[in-house]
């Protein structure tokens, strides 16, 4: 594992109303702000959900597009995608979020309960978009909710090879309401559960249990995702106000496990992210 320590900033999210959260960047000067300050505090990649005029989740091509060249302009940030959009969207407009060309897209390695709601991820819709990634040159990450979903990594690998780039990482987004639980003992089970071509890993904990899951991340040698995607506190009734203070807490954090925060390019190495 590398010792640097890659902090990826998921800003935005799906799930979350401007309305409720009217600190939330859904707009595009707002990302930017957003993705310039996260930078600045030590984030290397950023994970974009965008929204429309409405502040309503959107997975426009357009607006993607555009979103990828504004960040692209204004900060070094390895720019992901989602592809996993929100619940509702469609499979054949998650596989087009890659005709906005990113450095990167999350790929979900298999259907979820998600709250109330079923996130899906069936095995074709996996296979289509990774064969996707491979022919356009876009680096996924892995979104692994679940036991099943590490296994279902072994068998992708197996069957259709290496990503573009040749390097594999993976994201453990945990704590999810039908995911597997933010603990570290599930941390542990999921990472000795990989495959051994995995070459780096990061976590993220929904909700409380966000330190939990950095804090056995950082123990096991992994990377960190944090952002208001994933968490909206930064303490029992204390609220996030911008993103850079979770970013900043994900140093911290790391500084303390004497892992420096890598720089996006050091990031573009770790991934194997195609040259611009
Ligand atoms: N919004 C969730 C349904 C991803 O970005 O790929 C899916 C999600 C995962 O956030
Ligand atoms: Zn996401």
């Amino acid at each position: 594992m590398n010792d640097k320590l890659l902090v990826t900033v998921a800003p935005t999210g799906a799930e979350s109303s401007k309305a409720d959260v009217p600190q939330l960047p859904t707009t595009l000067d707002e990302l930017v702000e957003t993705a310039r300050r996260c930078e600045a505090a030590g984030a290397a990649m950023v994970h974009v959900h965008i929204r429309d005029d409405d502040h309503l989740p959107t997975l426009d091509v357009g607006r993607l597009t555009d979103t990828v060249a504004a960040l692209r302009e204004n900060t070094d940030l390895v720019v992901q995608l989602s592809t996993g959009g929100s619940v509702h969207d469609p499979l054949d407009a998650r596989l087009e979020v890659l005709d906005a060309a990113p450095d990167s897209c999350s790929l979900t390695m298999g259907t979820v309960n998600f709250g109330d709601e079923v996130f899906m991820n069936p095995w074709g819709f996996i296979t289509d978009l990774y064969q996707l990634t491979q022919e356009r040159e876009v680096v996924p990450e892995f979104e692994l909710f679940d036991l099943g979903h590490v296994h279902a990594l072994h068998r992708l690998l197996r069957q259709h090879g290496l990503p573009y780039g040749g390097k594999v990482h993976c994201d453990l987004v945990m704590n999810v309401p039908g995911g597997m639980p933010g603990t570290a003992d599930a941390l542990v089970a999921a990472v000795a559960a990989m495959p051994p071509e995995v070459t780096s890993w990061s976590a993220t904990g929904i909700g409380r249990s966000t330190l939990t899951v950095a804090l056995a991340a950082l123990a096991k040698g992994g990377h960190l995702r944090v952002g208001m995607e994933d968490v909206l506190t930064l303490a029992k009734g204390v609220p996030v106000e911008h993103n850079e203070q979770l970013v900043t807490r994900a140093v911290e954090l790391g500084r303390l496990a004497q892992r420096e925060p890598m720089t996006p390019d050091e990031a573009r190495s770790l991934l194997g992210v195609r040259p611009q």
